[in-house]
């Protein structure tokens, strides 16, 4: 029942004929729509056209990815490392974003993108900073334009297109690409971020990984759209769907997303269907809210045997580049194993540092009583050391 068909409502001519004609439609949604089923590239024709060098850049950095994803992992089992979110299985996602980015674009990820962080050349030690537990970020924002790996949900979002649009607006040729979960979209921060992106025509890609969960919930429980791409047009932005396994087509999508968005073309959404294939941190036990054989279904999909295939028909897999690229991701993990087991040398008056850009007369009091308490105890120290024969500890039960 329509609101004109409601008991007592008038049934005149004018009611009954909707809306006055000037209403329209102010954007076609049809171009806007998603594609029927997520693009694929390879496994079919299409992959025919591809770059032979990218191809072998996509699959080095995916396999160094993986290593570095299962390194971090078994850090957390040490207790180097207080928690981390592998994106296993999700290689390409992260891969493809950083690839398809230009030095001067920035990346804005949330707390399982490390690995994009390092694609785009972070020091991977840096980049698990803030997951070892250590104050601050533990990175430059400024040096590789990576924003902080965000955990609060889609906070990253507006941030992104804030940067974006300010940059327009001072005539700097930047795009943003800001990475969020499926869970994240539900999430009033993607709302809005989505709505004052197409009202600026903000030079923004959304990648949003759908990887199956937000922790335990399935994105069956997450959401009644027909897919997370449909979200796009109701903001009035385009929306990709893409086989987030397929390196070469999500690196493709995003590469058109990013041009279209550096051309004055506005944001695109873009939803890459991937599946978490780990639990969802190390806290985390998976078993308890999925079946093995799902996860099976999805090892069969996996982003690196795919690539693996294509190279394998274009002669290109041979003994020789695997092994030059296993060799290069095992330098990687034995070097970020080795830095990650030195005990970080911490300066607490380091508190203090990085807060605000002019600090406060109550936190300048704060850490001048910080550091008299650091001295008085470094000069205890001292005289313990000096004074001390022995006997005073003999004493002691
Ligand atoms: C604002 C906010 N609410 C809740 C949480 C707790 N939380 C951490 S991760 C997570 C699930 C996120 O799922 P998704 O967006 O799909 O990302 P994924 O972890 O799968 O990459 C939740 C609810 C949070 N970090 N921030
Ligand atoms: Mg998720």
């Amino acid at each position: 029942m329509t609101v004109l068909e409601q008991p007592g409502s008038s049934r005149n001519k004018s009611s009954l004929a909707g809306p006055p004609p000037a209403w329209r439609p102010r954007v076609d949604p049809a171009p806007l729509l998603p594609d029927a089923a997520p693009y694929r590239l390879l496994g079919t024709d299409a992959a025919g056209r591809l770059d032979s060098g990218l191809l072998t850049r996509l699959y080095a950095q995916l396999v160094r990815g993986r290593r570095y994803n299962a390194q971090a992992t078994a850090l957390t089992r040490q207790g180097r490392l207080a928690v981390y979110p592998s994106s296993t299985g999700q290689e390409a996602c992260e891969v493809a974003a950083a690839l398809a980015l230009e030095e001067r674009d920035w990346l804005f990820p949330s707390y399982r993108d490390t690995l994009a962080a390092v694609a785009r050349g972070l020091d991977p030690v840096q980049a698990l900073t803030l997951l070892r537990g250590d104050w601050h970020n533990g990175y430059d924002p400024h040096e590789h334009r990576i924003a902080p790996l965000c955990t609060p949900l889609a906070t990253q979002l507006p941030h992104a297109v804030g940067l974006a649009h300010a940059a327009r607006l001072k005539g700097d040729d930047v795009v943003a690409l800001a990475m969020v979960g499926d869970g994240g979209t539900s999430e009033g921060d993607f709302h809005e971020a989505l709505n004052f992106a197409a009202l600026w025509q903000a030079p923004v890609v959304f990648l949003v990984q759908n990887n199956g969960f937000a922790i335990s919930v399935p994105l069956a429980k997450q959401t009644a759209a027909p897919s997370l791409a449909h979200k796009a047009v109701g903001y009035g932005m385009p929306g990709r769907l893409v086989d987030g396994n397929d390196a070469p087509a999500v690196h493709e999508v995003l590469t058109e997303a990013v041009e279209r968005a550096r051309g004055g073309g506005g944001p695109t959404l873009v939803e890459a269907v991937t599946y978490r294939i780990e639990a969802h941190t190390n806290a985390d036990d998976a078993t308890r809210y999925r079946a093995d054989a799902e996860v099976e279904t999805w090892r069969a999909h996996d982003p690196i045997a795919l690539l693996e295939r294509e190279l394998e028909a274009r002669r290109l897999l041979t003994e020789e580049f695997v092994g030059a690229t296993r060799d290069g991701a095992e330098q990687m993990a034995a070097d970020l194993r080795e830095r990650m087991n030195a005990d970080p040398v911490l300066d607490p008056m380091d508190l203090f540092n990085h807060v605000f850009a002019e600090q406060t007369s109550q936190l300048r009091e704060q850490a001048e009583q910080l550091r008299a308490e650091l001295d008085a105890e470094a000069a205890g120290h001292t005289e313990d050391a000096a004074g001390t024969d022995g006997s005073a500890e003999e004493a002691r039960p």
